[in-house]
């Protein structure tokens, strides 16, 4: 192993996370490298270039807002962006930042090991490169860590296998026979965009997903000026709303409207495209009569779309509206009426084999130039879990989020010390605006890096029993809502099969409120101290 480089921050990844981070590390006057997998910026947006790869957050409203003259130069084309077009506003902010300069590309952190002694991070990469810093965070991404299908024998298959988390563009499938597997936000989109050039298309579904029409276009004459000249106040209100977004769901209750009411409304949201249709009442994800209406609604607009009962009946979820990722579409369910296009519900017929060239059901054989992967990721947990971390006393994360994850306010994990890891399990993070929750993040650590520097505390940790209440609030709180009803990636599960729900779904305001107070209470729930030193010298900071 090389000599370590001595650092005082090591930021790990370089999506919008990580990037913004930098910024901060450097604006407050850090020594700060960050290591970035892939060889070039954008995270998500970097891997996932899968044909038809859009976001279903309005573009208006998926960017950075803690630069004002940023956010006044860059012109954003469609209602929802493509990958392109977000890579290249990525790529914008690297260049205006100048942040390239210190990132180490393809180069992935394979190990970080707490020394008690220093009170400093020793992180190895795949590339024998290594860094002792003081502080490490985590900005690897909720969703970068793919799952992959449990497909029996793949490895036979001769022809060209693509993941939409890691898509390769250079492989051509037009005109091919295309076996496609999984239809979360990832397939529905690649779904579409697929079944207009393959020969034939089978989609190999096992949890259908409820999808709304994201009703893209190109931004209107004035509407992106509009929006420029209020920009912060917009802003400003996504920072205290309940899931990051300018616009907040609409007051009244669902079921306490007149049917004719309550499908008026539900048509406008539906109308209004994907994140509008949960914003169409106040209590769509809280009461379940509320939101079976919503769903009832839903259900009928994928039966008026598809043609063929059969599939209509395959395509129709029966979990609540909303408890599982609602899904932005743009031409799936026509997709699923073209000839070329049939769905198998893998439920229903068990994938047994694959052969060099064919999908085998224990009903059918379905021949295959290319098979097409997007069965999501493990999500909030996963790109941690995939580093060797050990922290005090040798404990290793993968063991410790064993039982489900842990970590006080999504940020720290006891045990842990000097790491951040942002949006993090028992954050907002996935289900909110997650540039929105990515900002506060970014900005709470920098501010809490500034702290100590004036305090000359140079070791933190979260308080183990701040850390079990924080997990035990994050619970209570899902279950005030029907999210826990679904099976979903927002789930941990433990090694005893027990599930636990990840994401802080609080509010977006609320939490920000609560990081603040922590901060003013002078990091409460942390236990701040000097290395090198011995556990009965720790003061918690309760
Ligand atoms: P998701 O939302 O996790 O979707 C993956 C889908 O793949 C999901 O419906 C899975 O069903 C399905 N799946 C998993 N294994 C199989 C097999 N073997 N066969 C068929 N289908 C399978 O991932 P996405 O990438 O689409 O989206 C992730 C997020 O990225 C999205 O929500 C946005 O926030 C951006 P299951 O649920 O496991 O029954």
């Amino acid at each position: 192993m090389a000599e370590a480089r001595t650092l005082d921050a090591l930021v790990v990844g370089a999506g919008f996370a990580g990037l913004y981070m930098l910024i901060k590390l450097r604006e407050d006057g850090f020594s700060a490298q960050g290591v970035e997998a892939g060889s070039g910026v954008g995270g998500t947006w970097f891997w996932n270039r899968y044909p038809g790869a859009r976001c279903d957050i309005p573009s208006l409203e998926y960017s950075y807002s803690f630069d004002p003259e940023l956010e006044q130069e860059w012109d954003w084309t469609e209602r929802y962006a493509a990958q392109g077009e977000i890579l290249s506003y990525i790529e914008h902010v690297a260049a205006k930042y100048d942040l390239k300069r210190s990132i180490d590309f393809e180069t992935r952190v394979t190990s970080a090991v707490w020394n008690e002694e220093t009170g400093r991070w020793l992180v190895e990469t795949d590339r024998g490169k290594a860094f002792d810093v003081q502080f490490l965070i985590l900005a690897t991404g909720a969703l970068s860590e793919p799952k992959l299908p449990d497909l029996p024998n793949l490895d036979a298959f001769k022809g060209p296998v693509l993941f939409t988390a890691k898509w390769d563009d250079s492989v051509d499938l037009k005109g091919k026979n295309i076996c496609h597997f999984g239809t979360g936000s990832s397939g529905i989109q690649a779904v579409a965009a697929m079944s207009d050039y393959a020969s034939h298309l089978t989609v190999f579904q096992r949890t259908p997903s409820y999808a709304v029409p994201a009703n893209n276009r190109p931004l209107e004459a004035g509407e992106q000026e509009a929006a420029k000249a209020h920009y912060q106040e917009m802003r400003k209100v996504a920072r205290h709303s309940p899931l990051g977004f300018a616009s907040p769901p609409r007051p009244g209750k669902a079921k306490e409207f007149a049917p004719k009411d309550r499908e008026q409304r539900l048509e406008e949201a539906w109308n209004a495209g994907t994140t509008g249709l949960l914003n169409a009442f106040e209590d769509l994800l809280f009461d379940a009569e509320s939101n079976e209406q919503a769903a009832v609604f839903a259900r009928r607009k994928i039966a008026e779309t598809v043609d063929d009962p059969e599939m209509v009946r395959k395509l129709t979820p029966v979990y609540p509206l909303g408890s599982r990722r609602l899904c932005s579409e743009i031409g799936f369910y026509e997709a699923l009426n073209k000839p070329n296009v049939e769905l198998v519900d893998v439920r229903e017929e068990k994938v047994v084999e694959i052969t060099a060239n064919e999908v085998v059901t224990d009903q059918d054989r379905y021949p295959a130039d290319a098979i097409t992967i997007a069965t999501g990721f493990d999500a909030c947990t996963g790109a941690i879990k995939a580093i060797e971390l050990v922290g005090r006393d040798g404990q290793r994360i993968a063991e410790e989020w064993a039982d489900g994850p842990r970590a006080y306010l999504g940020l720290a994990i006891s045990g842990f010390p000097n790491l951040f890891a942002i949006t993090g399990p028992g954050s907002p993070s996935v289900l909110s605006n997650v540039i929105i929750s990515i900002e506060q993040h970014v900005e709470w650590v920098a501010r809490c890096l500034t702290d100590m520097r004036e305090s000359g505390d140079t070791v933190i940790e979260a308080d183990a029993q701040a850390e079990q209440d924080w997990m035990h609030h994050v619970d209570e709180v899902a279950h005030m809502t029907l999210f826990p009803a679904a099976d979903s990636w927002y789930m941990g599960k433990t090694r005893d099969g027990k599930q636990v729900f990840m994401p802080y779904v609080g509010g977006v305001g609320a939490y920000r409120e609560k990081c603040d107070q922590v901060r003013e209470a002078g990091y409460e729930g942390f236990v701040l101290s000097h290395a090198p030193v011995g556990a009965e010298e720790l003061t918690p900071h309760t």
